[in-house]
């Protein structure tokens, strides 16, 4: 068992202008392929948790032998964030549902406001991140919360729905050092039936 990169539902292409497809390309072939690679590859000292689901293996890397936790911890993050990224893209998004804006709503005030947050927080984050929603398992709160790095919301307990990828390879190439730019831009392709589809999956 090893992990593998996922297609995408879209082209490359499908994405632009928000993405063009030499970013995707770059970010989706080059990018989310090396987490992938280097994820089985550390994963070969620790076969015990290759099966685990990702999620899984995400919170039980303590398990694996030292010398490669730190790999597994940061290519695993980054395949699982990656993943969750392209699923909840499509070309020219989609709206959220009537139950899920209101749930945005409740915790947020209104979509605009939720938007204003996430943003901030992509735009604040320093260094390399995530912005991303999660809600908590049984109650299904909402909020915000930065993500360092490859670091996941899987350890902290919490279900992601929704990550905007704020490392400059997310961005470069079409807004170059304009983060504020992507992160606004951004709202353009989030499918929001597939945000909410991952409080079921
Ligand atoms: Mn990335």
């Amino acid at each position: 068992m090893s992990f593998t990169l996922p297609s995408l539902r879209y082209d490359y292409g499908a994405l632009a202008p928000v993405l063009s497809a030499q970013a995707l390309e770059l970010h989706h072939g080059k990018h989310h392929k090396a987490y992938v690679d280097k994820l089985n590859d550390a994963l070969k000292q620790a076969p015990g948790l290759a099966s685990l689901p990702i999620e899984e293996l995400l919170t039980r890397v303590d398990e694996a032998p030292e010398k490669v936790r730190t790999a597994i911890r940061n290519n695993g993050g980054g395949h699982a964030n990656h993943s969750l990224m392209w699923d909840t893209l499509s070309p020219g998004g989609a709206k959220p549902s009537a139950s899920f804006s209101g749930r945005i709503d409740q915790a947020f005030g209104s979509l605009e406001e939720f938007k204003q947050r996430f943003e901030a927080e992509a735009v604040g984050l320093f260094g390399s991140g995530w912005a991303c929603l999660v809600a908590e398992p049984r109650a299904a709160k909402l909020s915000i919360i930065p993500l360092a790095n490859q670091e996941t919301a899987y350890p902290k307990g919490l279900i992601p729905l929704l990550l905007c990828d704020v490392w400059e390879h997310a961005y470069y190439v079409d807004y170059q050092n304009r983060r504020p730019e992507w992160a606004k831009k951004f709202w353009d392709v989030v499918d929001w039936e597939r945000v909410e589809a991952q409080l079921e999956e």
